[in-house]
């Protein structure tokens, strides 16, 4: 199945965290790409800009075993839940898992705010244009996106 990760940082060295977590994310399948960095307004959430990047890969895992893997990484990086959309060392979100829709406590797949968000749609086209339209764009036109 062929899996897009949203990939985001803003504490600490976010483009360093950013740049290891989509290498680390290449071990969980074959076919791997990752778009180009971008520093990115907060998006409601406070802190700092933050930098971020899509992932695409093909995977074995399924949806869940894949979120797993991606949970561990974000706990090796010291990643703290004090509150909700706290400032992270680092950030991954299943945005897309083939063309699958899954509404489980703890999977919403598609990722449901995606399209709201340029810091997703920026990169995500960069790396799969066929999936974000031109006019995914009318809507997050005023959010800060800049290529690193
Ligand atoms: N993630 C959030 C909330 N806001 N804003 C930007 N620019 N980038 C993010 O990755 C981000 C956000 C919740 O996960
Ligand atoms: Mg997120
Ligand atoms: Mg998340």
């Amino acid at each position: 199945m062929r899996a897009y990760i949203g990939v985001g940082a803003n504490l600490g060295d976010a483009t360093m965290q950013v740049r290891a977590a989509a290498e680390g994310l290449r071990a969980l399948g074959t076919h791997w790409q990752c778009s180009p960095l971008y520093r990115t307004a907060p998006q409601d959430a406070d802190g700092p800009y933050y930098v971020n990047a899509v992932v695409g890969l093909n995977t074995s895992l399924t949806a869940p075993a894949l979120l797993v893997s991606m949970q561990a990484m974000e706990n090796a990086a010291g990643r703290e839940r004090p509150y909700r959309n706290a400032p992270r060392t680092l950030d991954l979100d299943l945005l897309l898992y083939g063309s699958a829709v899954i509404r489980s406590p703890a999977l919403h797949i598609p990722h449901p705010r995606m399209w709201e968000r340029a810091f997703v749609l920026a990169p995500l086209r960069d790396i799969a244009p066929a999936l974000v339209p031109n006019d995914r764009f009318a809507g997050v036109v005023d959010q800060v996106v800049e290529r690193l």
